[in-house]
């Protein structure tokens, strides 16, 4: 049974109007957001990592320039997402202790290694491909601040696309052995970016209620089904070979029939056993650990600074 405040919150909602931080809104509401920005943010910190171990590696300057940049840019989205999440009272420290402590979650695909240089290519044309399908609709959430954090993060987004793709194109075009490693990086990345919809619909928890609310704007298996056909003509343009036997268009639905990711292998990485989920969280650990002298450094300089203006 809805309480009045909350069947006149849900005829906001219907109304396609946005809610605002400081206005009511369900217990469930805040919740769902604060889980789902926040797995968001940390998805796009520990984004960095897989891009970050080839920083040093790139073949040329220019390349190396590109790369720097988009690592920096998902540093930003992840920034700009803590945020958006604090609107919503929680401190950015407790989404950190949360994350820490392996209790907040973030995307199972930065659980995957990136092998060789080509994996820069399949990370930006797949993975970049994926979270644009699911982010170009979530500008039009109904929670205000991450339905403007999503439109300035789209832009971005597909500048990261576009890169990744014109990477696979110079992969798929080069020598033998370079069309070789774009292909092996499109068969290790293609069921993984899959996954990052989540799970199928009849399995998705939360899926009902997030689109009731508009917190969500689509089912899981909607959008994998068009980023499948959205990305197989471009498999197909460079010249390489989605690794999918069951892979057929389907006349009659006007998208590509396509075989399902191992969930066995998904539902494992989410909890905690992929092939890199100790290397990815206990670099993040690390990484919060040797910045805590940096923190306190800054607190000690604030407190200084109340101090000598309350003289
Ligand atoms: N990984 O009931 P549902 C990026 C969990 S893009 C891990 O369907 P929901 C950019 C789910 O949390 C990636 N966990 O859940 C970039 C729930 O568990 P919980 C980030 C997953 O929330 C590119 C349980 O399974 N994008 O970072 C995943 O309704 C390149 C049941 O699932 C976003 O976060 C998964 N793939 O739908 C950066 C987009 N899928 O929380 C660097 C916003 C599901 O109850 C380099 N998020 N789970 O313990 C969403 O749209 C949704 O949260 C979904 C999941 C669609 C991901």
């Amino acid at each position: 049974e809805m309480s009045a405040e909350e069947r006149a919150f849900q005829e906001r909602i219907d109304r396609g109007e946005k809610i605002e931080p400081k206005e009511w809104m369900p217990e469930g509401y805040r919740k769902t957001l604060i889980r789902q920005i926040g797995q968001h943010a940390h998805s796009e910190i520990v984004g960095q990592l897989p891009e970050g171990n080839w920083i040093t590696r790139a073949p040329t300057l220019e390349r190396k320039a590109i790369l720097l940049a988009k690592v920096q840019d998902e540093a930003g989205h992840g920034l700009y997402l803590y945020c958006a999440a604090e609107t919503l009272g929680v401190s950015r420290d407790e989404l950190m202790e949360r994350l820490h402590a392996g209790t907040m979650k973030y995307s199972s695909i930065f659980n995957y290694p990136t092998l060789t240089w080509a994996d820069m290519g399949a990370v930006g044309w797949l993975v970049d491909g994926a979270a644009i399908m699911n982010q170009v609709p979530l500008q039009r959430t109904s929670y205000g601040p991450y339905s403007r954090a999503m439109i300035r993060i789209c832009k971005e987004e597909s500048f990261h696309q576009r890169q990744g793709y014109d990477l696979m194109m110079r992969m798929a075009r080069g020598t033998p052995a370079q069309k070789h490693m774009a292909q092996d990086a499109l068969n290790r990345f293609w069921y993984p970016a899959l996954m990052m919809f989540g799970p199928s619909d009849k399995d998705s928890v939360h899926s009902a209620q997030s689109m009731a609310w508009k917190i969500k704007m689509n089912t899981n298996d909607e959008l994998r089904q068009k980023f499948v056909d959205q990305t197989v003509p471009q498999a197909e343009h460079l010249g390489l070979t989605v690794p999918d036997e069951g892979l057929r268009w389907n006349e009659e639905k006007g998208g590509y029939d396509f075989s399902e990711p191992d969930w066995n292998e998904f539902y494992e990485v989410i909890a905690g056993n992929g092939p890199c989920n100790r290397e990815r969280l206990g670099a993040r650990v690390k990484a919060w650990e040797d910045g805590a002298w940096f923190r306190d450094g800054l607190k000690a300089h604030a407190d200084k600074q109340v101090r000598r203006s309350a003289m």
